[in-house]
């Protein structure tokens, strides 16, 4: 099959296709539709939707995209697939390849007014909803989404009156945008995930850099040189979770209380907070550092974060069992996300923790895992693909087990929890080997724990 002349190829039938093939249709954009997989999830209703539009399914050596005018892909089509390089490598009638770029750079073409845009390996959803509320509770009309969903075509479309666009945006959306001219960028921290698909540490950490592309503003994170822009931009404000130095935003022990601070300025008690963990405080804090710059009012930013209790599946209290507490973190894809979780609850509890983890290591190194653990944990349950990678990582001495899947592993962690424990489900895994996403994988613990504490559903 070939991609008639001059047409837009839309590379993925996934929520991110839709939304763009929506844009496209709306605009009345000539485009076809691809699909790696022989039959992807979605193609009869999208047929429905967009009967006109050809589509192709199977793999990209047997589509003829030489012609194609430009190829716009979902994040997760890999732009480095040799089809795509080499198309963009391509020389067109008019001397340069064909222009492949993702979802982020056809709203950027559009976005007539400011982005407040997101990325780091950890938080991006936690800093862009609380932005979110921050806008709202200053009476802004602000439409939140990206990454976290829904797609930033369809806010586009969607809140076509919106003032300001507050979008978490991923290493897979930065990859295939060329310029995104955000009005406050904030890069929020930097650890190993998604090397499966960005190779190494140094080219997954550049694609990050580009959400500075154009910015006017970047909020970075002080402890983590890396998040600092390589390029200009015109103005900065760092976050750390130490005492403030001059300008920072930072945290301070005042008159025997914990406040978040901006320099010398005390702005609220962290325990006014709806939020709970160092780690929390610096999400916080970059949050705040954005307001700023968009000019929310203090009021209202402290208003949000009063009342903003944190996203399921994030740290999530559940229940308690025989004086065991179990926590729902199966948001943590990675291994700093499991160190934030282990380093906030570790210290916290009177007695020890048991981690539950394991999926899909994406390639990352465990290693980190191993000295707080030694800390702070009294045993280890282990499942799915990565398992045995994982158990290689960890201290001999501390309590290893291996089973087979979640249930397992939560029946286990019940039989060798001590009152004053807590089980911890941080995975520093992806879910996809077991689970259609991270939020079933959490579903299925909140279920398992709820039930078992005696209440009849889970109530997400
Ligand atoms: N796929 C193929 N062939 C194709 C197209 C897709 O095999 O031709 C596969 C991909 O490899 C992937 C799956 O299909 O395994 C879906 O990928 P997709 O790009 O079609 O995904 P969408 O449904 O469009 O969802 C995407 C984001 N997914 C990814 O980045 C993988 C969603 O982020 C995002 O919410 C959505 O757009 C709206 O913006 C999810 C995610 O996991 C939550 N993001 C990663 C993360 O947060 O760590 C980056
Ligand atoms: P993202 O959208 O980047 O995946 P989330 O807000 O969904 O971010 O949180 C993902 C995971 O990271 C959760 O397990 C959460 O507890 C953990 N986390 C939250 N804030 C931080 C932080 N500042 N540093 C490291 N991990 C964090």
């Amino acid at each position: 099959m070939k991609v008639p002349l001059g047409m837009t190829l839309v590379v993925g039938l996934g929520v991110s296709g839709g939304a763009i093939a929506r844009h496209l249709a709306e605009r009345n954009v000539p485009f076809m539709l691809a699909d790696t997989r022989p039959s992807p999830p979605g193609l009869a209703s999208f047929r429905v939707d967009h009967p006109d539009v050809p589509v192709y399914c199977g793999p990209l050596s047997e589509l003829d995209m030489s012609e194609a005018g430009e190829i716009v892909l979902s994040p997760g089509v890999d732009p480095r697939m040799p089809e795509l390089a080499a198309a963009a490598r391509s020389r067109h009638a008019q001397g340069h390849g064909i222009p492949v770029i993702g979802e982020i750079e056809l709203f950027v073409r559009e976005c007539c007014v400011p982005i407040a845009a997101i990325t780091g390996s950890n938080a991006k959803s936690t800093v862009t909803t609380l932005l979110g509320e921050m806008a709202r509770a200053a009476g802004r009309r602000v439409a939140v989404g990206g990454n976290l969903g829904p797609p930033a075509l369809d806010l586009l479309h969607e809140h076509p009156d919106a003032e300001l666009f507050v979008l978490e945006v991923s290493s897979f959306q930065l990859e295939t945008t060329v310029w995104l001219g955000a009005e406050t960028a904030a890069y929020l921290n930097l650890c190993e995930d998604h090397l499966d698909r960005h190779g190494d540490m140094a080219n997954y950490g550049s694609i990050k850099q580009s959400i500075f592309r154009g910015a006017r503003h970047a909020v970075v994170n002080g402890e983590d040189e890396r998040t600092w822009p390589v390029m200009d931009v015109p103005a900065l404000d760092r976050f750390t979770t130490q005492e403030p130095v001059d300008e920072e935003w930072g945290i301070s022990e005042l008159e025997g209380e914990t406040w978040l601070m901006h320099g010398g300025k005390p702005l609220i008690r962290t325990t006014d907070m709806g939020l709970r963990g160092r780690h929390n405080q610096a999400n916080a804090l970059a949050a705040l550092a954005m307001g700023q710059h968009l000019g929310l009012p203090l009021r209202a930013m402290r208003q949000a974060l009063a009342r903003f209790p944190g996203l399921p599946h994030r740290g999530e209290w559940v229940a308690d069992l025989d004086g065991v507490s179990w926590i729902n973190d199966s948001k943590g894809t990675n291994v700093g996300a499991t160190l934030a979780a282990i380093h906030g609850l570790g210290p916290t509890i009177p007695g020890k923790l048991v981690l539950l983890a394991g999926g899909v290591g994406k390639d990352a190194d465990f290693t980190p895992l191993a000295q707080p653990l030694a800390t702070y944990a009294r045993a280890a349950v282990l499942f799915g693909q990565d398992a045995e990678r994982l158990a290689q990582a960890l201290p001999s001495f501390l309590a290893i087990s291996r089973v087979s899947d979640l249930e397992q592993a939560m029946a286990h962690a019940r039989s060798i929890a001590e009152p004053g424990d807590c089980v911890l489900l941080s995975p520093a895994c992806a879910s996809l080997d077991q689970f259609t996403g991270y939020q079933a994988r959490g579903e299925v613990f909140c279920r398992w724990v709820r039930s078992s504490a005696g209440e009849a559903s889970c109530e997400d």
